[in-house]
C-alpha cells in the first residue's frame, strides 16, 4: 500500500490536504472526538460552549472557555506531522507542483511549522472579532482581560459585560473569538478555496479528522468525484475510509514522514 501511495504521490501535480484536530494531538492539544479526546470542560460538552447559543446566553462563560483554551494552546509546539506537511509543500513547490492545505484547526501550528498555502476553515483562536463593527485583529493576550487572570475555582464564575474584551476601534462592541461555531457560516472565500482545491487536485489527503463535521467532511467526496486519488490517515477507522483509495491507521506524526519520503 505504501509503495503504491509513493508512486501516486510522485506522479501527482496538485496535492491538497485536509487536516483536523488529530494532527495536533501529538502536540498535546486534545481532540474533540475519538479516543484521547477531551469533550468535557467544567462539565459542559465542549460543543455546547463553542456555539452561538452559549454566546447569546453567557458570553462570560464562553470567554472563560476560550481563555482556558488559549492558555492551554499558547505554549504548544508543532509536531512531526505539521513538519512533514510543511516539508512536502516546499518539496512540491521546488518541483513546480501545487500544494494546498485546508485545516479545521484553530491553533495556528501549521503556520508555526512553515506551511504557507493554508486555508483556515474554522478560524483562529489567536484572532478576535468585534460583534458590533466586525473588525478582526490578531490578539495573543492571555488572559484575554485582567478579569480572567484567576483560575476559576468553582463550577460557576459569573463574568460581567465590563470583564469582557472590548473593541479598540471606538465602537465599544464586545470582542469574540474569530472562530466558526456550529450553525455559523464559514467564510465564503475560504470555503470556495477549499472546494476549488478538492476539485482541482489529483491527490487529496484527509489527516487526523473524524470527518463528521460539514462542510469539511464532504471535501473528500468532491475530490473523488472530480477524479482525484484519495487517502485517509487517522489513528482510528473513520466514516471517510470508504471514500479512500488509501487508508493508513496510526499516528500522523509517525506515518506522514514515511509517506512523504519519496
Ligand atoms: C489522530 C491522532 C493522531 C487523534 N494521528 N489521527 C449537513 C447535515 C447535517 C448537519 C450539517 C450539515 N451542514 C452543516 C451542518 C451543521 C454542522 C455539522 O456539520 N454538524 C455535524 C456534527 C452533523 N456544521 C456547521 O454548523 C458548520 N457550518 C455550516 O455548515 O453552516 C451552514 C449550515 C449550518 C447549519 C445547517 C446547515 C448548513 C460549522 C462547523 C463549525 C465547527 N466548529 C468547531 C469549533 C471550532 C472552534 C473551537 O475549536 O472552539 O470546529 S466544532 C469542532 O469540530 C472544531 C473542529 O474543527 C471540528 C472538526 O473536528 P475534527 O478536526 O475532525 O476533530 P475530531 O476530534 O472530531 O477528530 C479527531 C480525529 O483525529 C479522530 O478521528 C481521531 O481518531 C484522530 N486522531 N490522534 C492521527 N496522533
Ligand atoms: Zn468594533
Amino acid at each position: 500500500m505504501k509503495e503504491i501511495f509513493h508512486s501516486q504521490l510522485k506522479k501527482s501535480r496538485y496535492v491538497a490536504v485536509l487536516t483536523g484536530a488529530g494532527v495536533s494531538a501529538e502536540s498535546n492539544i486534545p481532540t474533540f472526538r475519538g479516543s484521547g479526546s477531551n469533550s468535557l470542560w467544567k462539565n459542559h460538552e465542549v460543543t455546547q460552549v463553542a456555539c452561538p447559543q452559549a454566546w447569546e446566553k453567557d458570553p462570560g462563560l464562553v470567554w472563560e472557555f476560550y481563555n482556558y483554551r488559549r492558555k492551554m494552546m499558547g505554549d504548544k509546539k508543532f509536531n512531526l506531522a505539521h513538519k512533514a506537511l510543511a516539508d512536502l509543500e516546499k518539496k512540491l513547490q521546488d518541483q513546480q507542483k501545487t500544494f494546498s492545505l485546508i485545516t479545521q484547526n484553530i491553533d495556528d501550528l501549521h503556520f508555526d511549522a512553515g506551511s504557507k498555502n493554508v486555508t483556515r476553515l474554522h478560524g483562529s483562536i489567536w484572532m478576535v472579532r468585534c460583534c458590533k463593527c466586525g473588525y478582526v485583529e490578531k490578539n495573543r493576550e492571555v488572559p484575554i482581560t485582567n478579569a480572567f487572570n484567576q483560575e476559576s475555582s468553582g463550577e460557576k464564575n459569573h463574568y460581567k459585560v465590563e470583564d469582557l474584551p472590548k473593541c479598540k476601534q471606538g465602537c465599544d462592541g464586545i470582542l469574540r473569538p474569530n472562530v466558526v461555531w456550529f450553525g455559523e457560516s464559514l467564510s465564503k472565500s475560504n470555503i470556495n478555496q477549499a472546494f476549488l482545491s478538492a476539485q482541482n487536485c489529483d491527490l487529496f489527503l484527509v489527516i487526523g479528522t473524524s470527518s463528521l463535521v460539514q462542510p469539511a467532511s464532504s471535501l473528500i467526496q468532491i475530490a473523488k468525484s472530480s477524479g482525484a486519488k484519495t487517502a485517509v490517515i487517522n489513528l482510528e477507522e473513520t466514516v471517510a475510509d470508504h471514500d479512500a483509495d488509501f487508508v493508513f491507521h496510526g499516528k500522523a506524526g509517525e506515518i506522514l514522514p514515511e509517506l512523504f519520503s519519496v
